[in-house]
């Protein structure tokens, strides 16, 4: 057995996963660990699925509700959806197969902003957890767990469920015992102040504090974490990562940021990561970083010494990031700080800092209004995530974007955004590969003229710009937000009809 397991009652209930699996009934609410393809369960998600399969061809119903920190990976999201058993999911994920099935009205989604996804269940918002299933890298003589490469909404699974099933993960490295920072404010009336007044400050506990006699299984695994290697940096993503670069030395020109910026998010996916790419071959130094997930670029950062800390609820790292980060966890430790995503998320640090947030956008309006979730305003492309939680509380929001998708047939500047995420009083500024459009303190129309002339493809400019003229000529139109309501979405509609959105 794993010396992992320090606690004496709780090495007595390692069992295989299949049979810890015979634990789940129909019907659970499971709270599973997982971050970003970080630290979530390797073998009972699959266990799970098993029993649903035998169920489902037994003729029987079984499903069940999967509550996560955010997305996971094939082994949680994946084959859970194959089987059809997910009745809802929350609070953010990112699996092709399960988005299928969020699109095809299998399973239904909770889509919520990613700091108040803990609270609400703590609260019972989303009815009683069941079961909270949790991979740990030890479990200590007191029976507290040290969480793995993510903490998300760990504690607060832990602390609200019924059962307690830990993985024990030899495959993450012991060493990331002293990264964590276990901490929660607690819920009102009594709710504490965050006394985070740097992104590099500690103040909670290394471990989780469990009820070790809610724990009904311990299962080992040897497994590990699953994330999908970036693609690799092209022009147009090479070019926004300048623009915005451009924008951080004016502002630090104009006396609005200092020298070393202010703590940097930046949000998941491709874009976001070439930003911080962008960042290793600039001038800046001593950077710091309050965001909720490291991916490379940040990783390279702190290598180069061009990043002093970073904190974040979970890694979302390419396999050989997460290899590298196995080896030297104990010296990563020093300079990255993982906590709740309460804590990483939080409306009050993130204000408090002057976090300077980055995140992608499916699409943007003329207005400024963004879309980040919805193709075509109905279905489903990832989830919110934490990026209204940064954006709404940034000291300066920023969006970016390629100004197409799907070979030109798309503009991601839009007359109307088909569904909204982050409105234009959030939205400060917005970057593709042809410019930068700073709308702080531009009226609607003002903003209209910026976001056309700096982020729309050449191909949609003009197109635009006469939506505009026709929009303004509308009967009755008011010219605050002039629109024409008939064509606003007109080009969505078209480009379900012909495959694109150009006239
Ligand atoms: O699809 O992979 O099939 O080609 O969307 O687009 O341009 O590679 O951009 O990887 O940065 O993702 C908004 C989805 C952008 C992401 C989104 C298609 C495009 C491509 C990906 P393919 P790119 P990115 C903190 C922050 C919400 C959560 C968040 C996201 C794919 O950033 O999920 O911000 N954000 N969290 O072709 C149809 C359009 C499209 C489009 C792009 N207008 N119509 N398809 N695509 N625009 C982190 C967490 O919360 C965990």
């Amino acid at each position: 057995m794993s010396d992992r397991i320090s606690h004496q009652g709780l090495r007595g209930k390692v069992m295989s996963a299949d049979d810890a699996a015979q634990l789940i009934k129909p019907g659970d609410q499971i709270g599973f660990s997982g971050f970003t393809g970080a630290g979530y369960p390797k073998e009972m998600p699959g266990a799970i699925a098993r029993r649903i399969t035998e169920a489902t061809e037994r003729g029987e119903e079984f499903r069940i509700n999967v509550l996560t920190g955010a997305s996971t990976a094939p082994e949680l999201d994946g084959v859970l959806a194959e089987t059809g058993g997910v009745n809802w999911r929350a609070p953010y994920q990112s699996d092709p197969t399960l988005r299928g099935k969020i699109n095809d009205g299998t399973t239904y989604y909770s889509d919520i902003h990613l700091s108040h996804s803990g609270q609400m269940t703590t609260q019972g918002f989303f009815g009683p957890v069941d079961v909270a299933i949790v991979e740990a890298v030890r479990i200590k003589e007191d029976g507290s767990i040290v969480p793995s490469s993510s903490v998300g909404n760990s504690v607060n699974y832990l602390q609200a469920a019924e059962r307690i099933i830990i993985e024990v993960n030899e495959w993450q490295s012991a060493e990331l015992e002293g990264m964590h920072d276990i901490w929660l404010p607690g819920l009102p009336p009594a709710r504490q102040i965050i006394p985070i007044e740097e992104s590099g400050q500690r103040i909670g506990k290394a471990a989780i504090d469990i009820d070790p006699a809610k724990v009904v299984a311990v299962v080992e695994t040897n497994a590990p974490d699953r994330n999908s290697p970036f693609k690799p940096l092209d022009e147009d993503s090479k070019r926004i990562a300048g623009h915005l670069i451009d924008f951080f030395e004016h502002e630090v020109a104009q006396g609005r940021l200092p020298e070393n910026l202010l703590p940097l998010q930046s949000g998941v996916g491709n874009i976001a990561n070439a930003v911080l790419a962008g960042l290793l071959d600039s001038k800046f130094e001593n950077l710091t970083s309050y965001t909720e997930v490291i991916q490379d670029g940040m990783i390279e950062l702190l290598d180069n010494g061009t990043m002093s800390v970073a904190s974040a609820t979970s890694f979302a790292l390419s396999p050989d990031a997460a290899d590298r980060m196995n080896e030297k966890a104990s010296d990563y430790a020093k300079k990255i700080i993982l906590r709740p995503q309460e804590v990483s998320n939080h409306a009050e640090v993130i204000r408090r800092l002057g976090v300077i947030s980055c995140n992608g956008l499916i699409e943007a309006d003329i207005y400024g209004n963004v879309n980040s979730t919805h193709i075509m305003g109905t279905k489903m492309m990832n989830g919110l995530g934490g990026s209204g939680d940064f954006t709404r509380n940034a000291y300066i929001s920023t969006f970016v974007s390629p100004s197409t998708a799907k070979g030109g047939d798309i503009s991601a500047i839009v007359p109307m955004v088909s569904h909204v995420d982050h409105t234009e009083h959030d939205v400060m500024v917005i970057i593709t590969e042809q410019g930068l459009a700073d709308l702080r303190g531009l009226a609607p129309r003002q903003r209209a003229k910026v976001v056309i002339d700096k982020c729309a493809h050449p191909d949609y400019k003009e197109a635009l710009t006469e939506y505009v003229e026709r929009a303004e000529k509308q009967p009755k139109v008011g010219m605050h937000t002039p629109h024409d309501l008939r064509e606003a979405l007109g080009w969505h509609q078209r480009f379900l009809e012909t495959g694109s959105m150009k006239a």
